[in-house]
């Protein structure tokens, strides 16, 4: 290993300043400094993404072996060069941006950790626990031959298709056997690695350095707000889906309880679109269009796919990809049997416009919604790419989770399917609107709670008030508690259902996907009006509109330059985050569960702290005194018969 351009420019200025020991105050050397470290770090962070990209692209120990190397080496320069900034430089009285600059330098993450060996280690138990999820498989026996699937397609598919509730059990189990009970252990260990480096960095543990990215004392507390703002729809839409599973399913789910988690469709009951068929409002008319048998019957395939994305980023005078874009990424699993990181993701190699996507892509609807949210990943680096390196990163990393799905609420439409020829016909029909709204609930209402409680979950673990003895009971606590759903079968502390969540063992915090699924709207509404759009929100297709696409670059531009809420208020003129442009987008959708649920009698939740009666929503504010006497009543007996 070779550091030794670290510290030569350092040592030099020291010498030419001569003030060896005392920081200096000379912001025009300091910013000469943040120069030169520029163009160190952007050949460092190639290096270490060439090694990732090369394990990520073919798993195998001599991969590993060197990716771990490679990190590393990373880790030291990361060490060195923080060091020497503070060493060098007092950067308390100089200007906000090279303040901002040399904080974000001297804020390293695990490379904070002191010992060599601990952080040899912790680097090892990362990249371990990486490969046990990527290479697990779940096997059977077919008539007396072994049949093994990967997670994508084979997994992933049985669930999004099959009905079958044995069936569908054994893919749940079988996935978090052959996962969870071989990271348990590891993940214990890389728990007390990981926060030993964030306090050597200065925080309370991994958590408190994880929030401290959205800059916002009251972070926590803003979340709950929003969240409690959008739980009545959440329980609705929760309420409304258990009585059509269980028309499906028969008493295998009950109206009153939690509903079992391997019946959404999904592998982690995230999202639900996948059962769209059974949920579906107006079965006889159209609206929650999947145009997977369209795709298919027009011989659609991966980078057709991606070419549709590319376009509709284009339309709205974006960047096109580069060509090693399209020479580099690997967009579908390659078929010569080698062991991949299937789970989606976008690169951004740090150098020479270097980006690519490695996403194992199957020809679905689905997958051409996840094509663009790794698009919206890889439109973000080319509009940022001529910041210097350390303001290369979103607003908050949600902003960067919420750029393609942006782009993807437009995609979606009836109007936009038809205009690129994966929909016959558009109808204007109320019906219809509800049932595409019901579709896109399905994706996006039914996340929230997911999105909202993993790192509820992680942050209770990093900060010590959940223990290794509790680390699968207090999963499921948190799951049933937000979700409403029960696993569907016994879970013990041998198990580690966590672990079966690529971003647990993969360490990607999940918060910015729950805080990208709010902003998102935040961001579609002011796209749409920047657009011209006219009429409900949820009709609003941006295509091809320049206007969208000069607020959306001017906020991609800002990299991590300014705190987030100058990005969000270039875009959508608003400082904060706000749940209101989410549900004004699916206000007639809320409309139409609150009633059909009174027509049920649904209630509302699973046990009796959210248990609540499905309200009328014809009941003005004056008949509601009326009403109340005998919503109580039904209520009171209601409540009685359930607890039985
Ligand atoms: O992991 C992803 C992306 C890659 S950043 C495919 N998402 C989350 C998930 O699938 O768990 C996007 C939505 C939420
Ligand atoms: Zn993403």
């Amino acid at each position: 290993m070779s550091l030794q351009t670290t510290r030569v420019f350092p040592i030099l200025l020291t010498l030419v300043l001569g003030v060896a020991g005392t920081p200096s105050t000379d912001e025009t050397a300091a910013r000469e400094w943040l120069e030169w470290y520029n163009t160190r770090a952007q050949d460092v962070y190639y290096k270490s993404s060439t090694a990732s990209w090369a394990y990520n692209t073919n798993i195998t120990d001599e991969t590993q072996q060197r990716q771990v190397e490679v990190s590393l080496e990373t880790s030291q320069f990361i060490k060195e060069v923080a060091q020497n900034a503070t060493a060098l430089w007092d950067w308390s009285g100089m200007s906000f941006d090279t303040k901002r600059k040399f904080d974000s330098i001297t804020n390293i993450g695990s490379a904070a950790l002191q010992n060599q060996t601990k952080l040899e280690r912790l680097t090892n138990v990362q990249s371990e626990m990486r490969r046990i999820y990527s290479t697990a498989k779940v096997c059977e026996n077919v008539d007396g031959q072994e049949n093994c699937m990967v997670f994508e397609p084979d997994l992933t598919r049985e669930l999004a298709t099959g009905r079958d509730y044995n069936r569908l059990q054994f893919i749940w189990d079988g996935w978090r056997a052959s996962v969870g009970p071989q990271l348990r252990s590891l993940y214990q260990e890389f728990v007390d690695l990981s926060n030993e480096a964030a306090v050597a960095n200065g925080f309370d543990n991994t958590g408190a350095s994880w929030r401290s990215w959205y800059e916002v004392d009251t972070f926590e507390q803003d979340l709950e707000n929003i969240y409690e703002e959008l739980k009545p729809l959440y329980l609705n839409l929760h309420a409304y889906v258990r009585r059509k599973l269980s028309e499906t399913y028969g008493n295998r789910v009950s109206l009153t309880d939690p509903i079992p988690a391997h019946l959404f469709g999904n592998m982690w009951s995230q999202q639900w679109n996948n059962i769209f068929d059974l949920v579906e409002p107006y079965p006889n008319k159209p609206g929650g269009i999947d145009v997977t048998p369209k795709m298919v019957e027009q011989n659609y395939n991966a980078t057709h796919m991606f070419r549709v994305s590319e376009e509709f980023f284009t339309s709205l005078g974006l960047g096109a990809m580069p060509d090693t874009f399209w020479e580099r990424s690997m967009i579908v699993r390659p078929t010569d049997g080698r062991d991949v990181v299937c789970y989606a993701s976008a690169w951004d190699f740090s150098r020479d416009r270097d980006f690519r996507i490695k996403q194992c892509t199957d020809v679905t609807m689905e997958d051409l919604l996840t094509v663009h949210h790794e698009m919206g990943h890889i439109q973000y680096y080319i509009q940022y790419a001529d910041q210097p390196l350390i303001y290369r990163g979103g607003a908050n990393p949600g902003f960067h989770e919420a750029v393609g799905d942006v782009l993807a609420l437009s995609v979606a439409t009836p109007k936009h399917l038809n205009q690129i020829g994966l929909l016959d016909e558009v109808t204007e029909d109320p019906d219809a609107d509800i049932n595409f709204l019901m579709a896109t609930a399905l994706e996006k209402i039914a996340f929230l709670p997911f999105g909202y409680l993993i790192d509820q979950w992680r942050w209770r673990v990093f900060d010590g008030s959940t223990g290794p003895d509790n680390y699968n009971a207090e999963w499921w606590r948190l799951r049933t508690k937000y979700q409403g759903i029960k696993p569907p079968s016994t879970r013990d502390e041998t198990l580690f259902d966590p672990g079966c969540k690529f971003h647990i063992p993969n360490n990607t915090p999940y918060i910015r996907y729950f805080v990208s699924f709010v902003i998102q709207f935040q961001f579609h509404e002011a796209l749409c009006r920047e657009a011209g759009h006219t009429g409900p929100l949820h009709t609003c297709d941006i295509y091809r509109s320049t206007a969208a696409g000069d607020k959306l670059k001017a906020m991609l531009q800002m990299g991590t330059s300014k705190p987030w809420p100058e990005a969000m208020e270039a875009i959508t003129g608003q400082r904060s985050m706000t749940a209101s442009s989410l549900l004004k987008y699916f206000q007639p959708l809320t409309d139409w569960l609150k009633q059909k649920n009174w027509e049920n009698r649904e209630k509302l939740g699973w046990d009796a702290e959210t248990w609540e009666d499905a309200k009328d929503p014809a009941a003005s504010f004056a008949s509601a005194v009326q009403a109340t006497l005998p919503v109580m009543l039904l209520a009171l007996m209601a409540a009685i018969f359930f607890r039985c």
